[in-house]
């Protein structure tokens, strides 16, 4: 059965394109909000709205009864978790479930797997998905990781196994390296994730950081819908993302899109998911896996056609997948920019009142944003304020595009990163498809 009201824990771009899904699909949409949100875009455009706590996120938008509450008043029947906040949260999935409720997205189980990177890296050994040489499970002490360093090659890495998005990782080059790594590296873990479990792997020197996009239903049918590059990014924080990668070609798509769409079958998934893959010398390596929507999942929908939201709330109903594989087809070129309210010169946020606000449109152009012309963005949240999207018949289409639209493109009177995306465009390498996950960081950053 189709739901009739879907709760979105979520605020922002997020939670609004949620809703226009919703929307489409004749499904009533509740916002929830903190106080800092009253005026928020989310909430104006959606059915109905309730505020679950104060600014801090841990008292709001991670408010598992607060949330849960919002469902009862409202006759919900369903929680979409967005992006962030408590999408990849098993104890929340589980939750909603125990209340009668459907959680838009995977089972509980497979978001807790993939949660734990050791068990995930274990589990894509399995399932004959290929990962970076390294330690079998968790490393304990400094003899274990100069044995299993010794055996791989330096350099290594040293990664926690709570972690993902770079938090408590060390490299290491050397034996005596290694133990300052270890011991480095757990009591990052601890005090980040209350965790010091740790493991090791291969430190691969310059790759891509590739991302495969997939979607499964509740009948065993599961379809990829090729690539995302993520490889431009500062301190873990993606800048720009565009698919098709420029480093791969059809074939090695395929092959790479095959495989992981069989490992997901084989693993009994269902929903969106994607898998995160550094690329290096032609060879794949799994490194994690995101169990929900992403923030660059647009991209996707723009050289698909696929509607990524409304077929993840389709499968959580219930709904068969309506495609096969051979109907899956990459039209053109998208890129994807992140337009952060922060200085573009050192990254510091810049949040205050929007004063003037013109999106760039036309042809091609897509905005996905929760701002507006007199909006205030509040201090508490991810600095991220609009998702620039363009796509193009080609890769030199989209990038023209790109430059036109970022040239119409007026946000005042804060600080944003459109004049870095600017930058990037006036770069040889970057025109040129020619960059790896250090490029941004190590050369076009630096003076
Ligand atoms: C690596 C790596 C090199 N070798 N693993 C960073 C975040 C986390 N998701 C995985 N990360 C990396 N894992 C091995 N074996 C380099 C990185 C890495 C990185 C990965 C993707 C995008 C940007 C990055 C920036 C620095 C380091």
């Amino acid at each position: 059965m189709m739901f009739k009201k879907i709760v979105i824990a979520n605020r922002g771009d997020v939670a609004i394109r949620v809703q226009r899904a919703c929307r489409e699909m004749g499904i009533q949409t509740v916002a929830v909000h903190s106080t800092a949100d009253s005026s928020a875009m989310h909430v104006r455009l959606a059915d109905e709205s309730v505020c679950i706590g104060p600014p801090a996120s841990k008292e709001s938008y991670l408010n598992i009864p607060a949330i849960l509450s919002a469902a009862a008043i409202s006759g919900a029947d369903a929680i979409h978790p967005g992006v962030g906040f408590l999408s990849e949260n098993p104890s929340f999935a589980q939750i909603v479930q125990d209340h009668g409720l459907t959680f838009i997205g995977p089972k509980p189980e497979h978001i807790k797997v993939m949660g734990d990177k050791i068990e995930a890296k274990k589990m894509a050994l399995q399932l004959g998905i290929p990962c970076v040489p390294g330690s079998d499970g968790a490393i304990t002490t400094k003899e274990e990781a100069v044995l299993v360093a010794k055996d791989i090659g330096f350099p290594v890495i040293v990664k926690a196994a709570a972690g993902g998005g770079g938090k408590g990782m060390q490299i290491a080059f050397s034996e005596t390296e290694l133990s300052n790594a270890i011991q480095l590296a757990q009591s990052e873990a601890e005090a980040a994730f209350g965790s010091g479990e740790v493991y090791i792997e291969r430190y691969l020197a310059n790759p891509r950081h590739i991302e495969i996009q997939i979607v499964g239903d509740k009948f065993g049918n599961v379809l990829h819908l090729g690539e995302r590059d993520c490889s431009l990014q500062r301190r873990h924080q993606k800048i720009l993302e565009e698919t098709p990668s420029p480093a791969l070609t059809k074939k090695v798509r395929e092959n790479i899109g095959n495989l992981a769409a069989s490992a997901m079958k084989k693993f009994g998934y269902e929903s969106l998911g994607t898998i995160e893959f550094l690329h290096e010398n032609g060879e794949f390596y799994f490194i994690e896996m995101n169990t929900r929507l992403q923030v660059e999942h647009p991209i996707t929908e723009m050289v698909t056609g696929f509607d990524l939201v409304k077929t993840q709330i389709e499968i959580s109903a219930g709904k068969p997948l309506k495609i096969r594989q051979n109907e899956v087809n990459i039209n053109g070129h998208s890129i994807e920019c992140r337009i952060n309210a922060e200085d573009p010169d050192n990254f510091m946020p810049s949040p205050g009142k929007i004063t003037d606000y013109h999106p760039p449109g036309g042809l091609g152009v897509r905005i996905d944003s929760g701002i507006y012309s007199g909006y205030e963005i509040p201090p508490y949240y991810d600095s991220l304020v609009s998702k620039l999207i363009v796509h193009g018949q080609s890769r030199k289409q989209c990038l023209a595009r790109l430059r036109r639209a970022l040239d119409e493109f007026v946000i005042g009177n804060i600080k944003t990163t459109i004049s870095l995306h600017k930058r990037l465009l006036d770069s040889k390498n970057f025109v040129e498809g020619d960059y790896d996950i250090h490029w941004l960081e190590d050369h076009f950053l630096k003076p």
